[in-house]
C-alpha cells in the first residue's frame, strides 16, 4: 500500500509543476514588441490627418498613429512581427501621401479633395 500515496503526491507535484510553469510564461510575455516609425508626409490639413490616421488604424500590426499636421510627422507605433517599415510607408502613398522620400500613389493622390493637394500650404 506504500504505492498509492506516492502516486497522489507526484501526481500533485505535477500540478503545482504545471501551474508554475504557467505562471512563469504569463510573466514573460509581458505584451508584444513595438516599434515607432516616423514619416514626414505631404499633409496639409486636419482632413489629411484624419484620413490618414484612419488608413494606418486599419493597418495590420499598428498599434497608435498621430499626424502632426505643422510639422506633417505622421508617427506610428506598430509590432514588427504583423508588419513593417516598408509596409507602412506603402499603406501612406496609397492613402494619396508622401512618405519621406517616397511619391503618393497617383490614383490615391487624384482621389484627394483640392484642400489636400500637395500644392496647398499648411492649412
Ligand atoms: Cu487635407
Amino acid at each position: 500500500m506504500k504505492f498509492f500515496p506516492s502516486f497522489l503526491l507526484s501526481c500533485l507535484l505535477l500540478i503545482s509543476g504545471g501551474a508554475f510553469a504557467q505562471t512563469t510564461t504569463k510573466v514573460k510575455t509581458k505584451g508584444p514588441a513595438t516599434e515607432t516609425l516616423q514619416l514626414k508626409t505631404s499633409a496639409v490639413c486636419d482632413m489629411c490627418k484624419a484620413r490618414l490616421e484612419k488608413a494606418m488604424a486599419y493597418e495590420k500590426g499598428v498599434q497608435q498613429a498621430t499626424l502632426d499636421v505643422p510639422s506633417q510627422m505622421l508617427t506610428v507605433t506598430y509590432r514588427p512581427d504583423k508588419t513593417s517599415a516598408a509596409a507602412l510607408t506603402t499603406a501612406v502613398q496609397k492613402t494619396g501621401y508622401d512618405a519621406n522620400d517616397q511619391l503618393a500613389d497617383d490614383k490615391a493622390y487624384e482621389r484627394l479633395p483640392e484642400c489636400c493637394k500637395k500644392t496647398n500650404a499648411v492649412h
